[in-house]
């Protein structure tokens, strides 16, 4: 029985609610929120185990990129090539992790639905639908698009997708699947009533791709499309360059298992993890988990020392997460202390210190016995949109937007006045390349904002 449950793992103060028949709590809530709970890891959890540890300083160097330069040298087409190749065989699945809320953005939504297009206002899951659309067509092949989301958000996102026609996307080759949640606890390890009288959970962190994928049946789905490699990116860069064939290329030709992108990181204290070797692996160093002594570490010029920020883009063979799942999969736990919306014992709204547990993708990258780094510039690929001011906002991310794509509109001799603002569709141009094949007979001059469609979109 539930009270019964509870008491045995030490949870005594909401059984005693329950037993009291408090109105605030629901009892079906709480015996839903305990299906999903691993009590023997929590208890784990609060007692210090299975939980992350900086590597210590001597033990870390600076990760081996292969510089960006590198894609403008003619031994790049050989990998970009292969890329597309792979993509041609319908070898290649998008995913994107999308569990999170927009809440950093003053939103109670999924962070896909936000508007983020510098002229057409398109959302960001527009945006990436229609980039693996484009793509699909380009290659003449289906790339399935896996959207994870959580139970937070999975509704507002299927609805979402639903309501706009799937942005031209067939329904079949979308695949939505949900990650797994964990209770956060306070520092003593009681849970939490949430605010909704259950207790209050926490997505488990996109290290839960990895699980959800199987538990989903994704991973069948991706072994019966005959799908080898796994193009992974989060919701909140409208930059990324989905599938980018010369990325998978290099990781596939490497026989790599899990590789990822990174761009020169602003300066020292950029909010970005790091690429780094770590005891002769490679691996990330998430930015709120770094000590000083590597955050500050610098050469003898002064030159930051590990200025490879990963931007969480990253190619991860589907065989090497099958292999991970099929044991006994468990990434290390990183906590954050958060301050949590709960009610109180009387059922009063309150708020807690309370310890949120996750894991990390990029904690499986020292388990891939080879992975490689690809630098890429950050004004071509990454404009994520994180905050509501400043760097890494909408405001920033939308101007980056329209910066590029000028760019692109200048190289052929359009001239634009500073402070108009361009927006080229995924489904007219993916990149440069094809704005210049598609683009020619573009009036030389232009002086209002500037949308330039797909040609089976309206303009
Ligand atoms: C992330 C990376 C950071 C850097 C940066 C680049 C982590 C912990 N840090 O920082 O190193 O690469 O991105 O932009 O990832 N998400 C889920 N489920 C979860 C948690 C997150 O789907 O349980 C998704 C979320 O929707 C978003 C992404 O993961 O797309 C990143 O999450 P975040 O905003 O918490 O990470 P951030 O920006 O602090």
């Amino acid at each position: 029985m539930l009270e019964k449950r509870l008491l045995e793992a030490g949870q005594n103060h909401i059984a005693r609610l329950l037993e009291d028949r408090v109105p605030f709590l629901s009892r079906e809530r709480i015996e839903e929120d305990l299906t999903l709970v691993d009590f023997p890891l929590i208890q784990q959890l609060v007692n210090g185990n299975c939980l992350y540890e900086e590597p210590p300083k001597k033990e870390v160097a600076p990760a081996e990129v292969i510089p960006a330069s590198f894609a403008s040298s003619p031994g790049a087409n050989t990998y970009r090539t292969r890329g597309e190749d792979l993509l041609r065989r319908g070898r290649v699945a998008a995913l994107v992790v999308a569990g999170g809320q927009g809440s950093r953005l003053g939103i109670e939504a999924p962070k896909g639905v936000v508007k983020v297009s510098p002229v057409r206002d398109k959302s960001l899951f527009c945006l990436h639908a229609q980039k693996v659309l484009a793509l699909s067509r380009n290659y003449g092949s289906t790339i399935p698009l896996f959207i994870m989301t959580s139970r937070i958000n999975d509704a507002q996102s299927r609805e979402f997708f639903a309501e706009h026609a799937y942005f031209g996307l067939d329904p079949d080759e979308v695949h939505f699947f949900v990650q797994g949640m964990l209770p956060s606890v306070t520092p003593e390890g009681k849970f939490l009533i949430s605010r909704e009288g259950g207790l209050f959970m926490n997505p488990d962190g996109h290290g839960g791709t990895f699980l959800a994928l199987q538990k989903n049946g994704c991973l069948d789905i991706m072994h019966e499309k005959g799908i080898e490699e796994i193009f992974y990116f989060q919701v909140d860069n409208p930059l990324v360059k989905v599938c980018d064939p010369l990325f998978i290329g290099l990781h596939h030709e490497s026989g790599a298992r899990m590789s990822s992108k990174v761009v020169r990181k602003r300066g020292f204290e950029e909010k970005v993890g790091v690429i780094a070797r770590v005891d002769g692996k490679t691996r990330v160093i998430e930015y709120s988990d770094m000590g000083d002594e590597i955050r500050y570490a610098a050469d003898e010029g002064g030159a930051m020392l590990h200025w490879a920020g990963s931007i969480a883009i990253h190619v991860i063979r589907r065989d090497f997460v099958e292999t991970l799942t099929r044991g006994d999969l468990r990434l290390s736990f990183h906590k954050a202390l958060k301050t949590i919306p709960t009610l109180d014992e009387k059922g009063n709204p309150a708020e807690e210190k309370g310890i949120k547990f996750e894991t990390f993708i990029f904690d499986a990258l020292p388990l891939a016995d080879t992975s490689i780094t690809l630098e890429v510039l950050r004004e071509e690929e990454f404009a994520p949109v994180k905050n509501m001011t400043g760097e890494d906002s909408l405001e920033s991310s939308r101007s980056m937007q329209s910066d590029l794509y000028r760019s692109w509109l200048e190289e052929l001799g359009v001239r634009l006045k500073p402070t108009t603002l361009v927006e080229i569709s995924p489904l007219l141009a993916l990149d440069r390349q094809e704005v210049h094949a598609r683009m020619a007979g573009l009036p030389r001059e232009i002086e209002t904002d500037l949308y330039l469609p797909g040609l089976d979109e309206e303009p």
